[in-house]
């Protein structure tokens, strides 16, 4: 697909293009950011086996030859529980209003269940076009394959809702997938240059990739209490970028778990983050991480909205 978007000559797009916003709805872990990765084709969005890994909206672009989608990477609906849990709640109902269209995604893998009924009612009653997918196929065989689409076909949802069968991971089915949403946007000129990937902040891109490597080596309920921030980029030109960021965690305990044993794990966390920064930006990276505390920081508005969790 498109790995690499190469330089569009009509950069706005215009006559005969098609451009729109696409919601990605899907309960936790289902894989909605792996698939706006798989579609973007860079890494925008940060994975991990655990649930509610995504926090904030996130936009990711993709750009074809006569074609722009922004797919916008929902945090995994869900019950609120504090006030982060809220805003990303009150985000998805947000971004579900003001998308062209919605892209349902369910994990084969999994029961459909009244998380999945209950974002197929919000999608019905946003009253936008609809696409289903019922993703992580290449983990059934055929005849759970077909079980979970035609549980899939059994939601109440708008009735002209195709669902596709396909694989995130692999890439299997995300072709076909593409094209219907690209028929499902209006017509119009493109939405960001096309040479772009994501609308987020330098910031908040490098502090996802520091917290990736949290949630790859911390358990239970310690991947939910970390944030990491990004308060600082240094480019210095002909050296390394230098990045100053923390970890925030919520009590002196998760901090001394972060720090490890002889600071093994922050160094652990830092050295892996610091090669993603690297290939991302393709520069050498200097990344000075430490760990802080800040209590309740999650129901703490005011730092919610430095962090730009909206
Ligand atoms: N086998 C398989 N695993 C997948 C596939 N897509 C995603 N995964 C895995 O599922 C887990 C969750 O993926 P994410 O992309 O983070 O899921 P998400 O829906 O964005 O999750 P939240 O942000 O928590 O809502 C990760 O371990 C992925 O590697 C797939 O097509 N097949
Ligand atoms: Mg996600």
């Amino acid at each position: 697909m498109n790995a690499a978007h190469p330089p569009n000559p009509s950069a706005a797009g215009g006559a005969g293009t098609r451009a729109g916003f696409v919601a990605l709805a899907g309960r936790p872990n289902v894989g909605k950011s792996t698939l706006l990765n798989r579609i973007v084709g860079a890494k925008v969005a940060i994975v991990s086996p655990r649930p509610q890994t995504t926090r904030r909206a996130i936009r990711g672009i993709a750009t074809g030859e006569d074609w722009q989608l922004v797919l916008v990477d929902l945090p995994g609906s869900q019950r609120p529980r504090d006030a982060l849990t809220e805003r990303m709640q009150r985000r998805t109902e947000r971004e579900l209003r003001d998308s062209d269209t919605v892209l349902f995604l369910l994990n084969g893998e999994q029961e459909v269940g009244p998380g999945d009924r209950f974002i197929a009612a919000a999608a019905t009653a946003a009253g936008i076009p609809c696409a289903v997918a019922v993703n992580k196929v290449d983990a059934l065989d055929h005849p759970r394959t077909v079980a979970a689409l035609s549980a899939a076909a059994e939601l109440e949802l708008p009735p002209e809702a195709e669902i596709f069968p396909i694989s995130a991971r692999t890439g299997a089915g995300v072709e076909a997938l593409l094209e219907a949403l690209v028929a499902l946007v209006p017509e119009g000129p493109y939405l960001y240059p096309p040479a772009e990937t994501t609308d987020l902040p330098a910031e908040v891109r490098l502090a996802e990739l520091v917290r990736e490597q949290v949630l790859a080596r911390t358990r239970q309920e310690l991947p939910h209490a970390v944030e990491a921030e990004v308060e600082e980029i240094d480019d210095r030109p002909g050296g390394a970028l230098v990045v100053q960021a923390h970890l925030w965690a919520e009590s002196e305990s998760q901090k001394s778990i972060l720090v490890g044993r002889g600071g093994g794990m922050v160094r652990a966390i830092g050295t892996a983050a610091r090669r993603e920064i690297e290939t991302l930006t393709g520069r050498r990276v200097h990344l000075d991480l430490t760990v802080r505390v800040r209590r309740a920081w999650r129901r703490d508005e005011t730092l919610l909205d430095r962090l730009g969790i909206e």
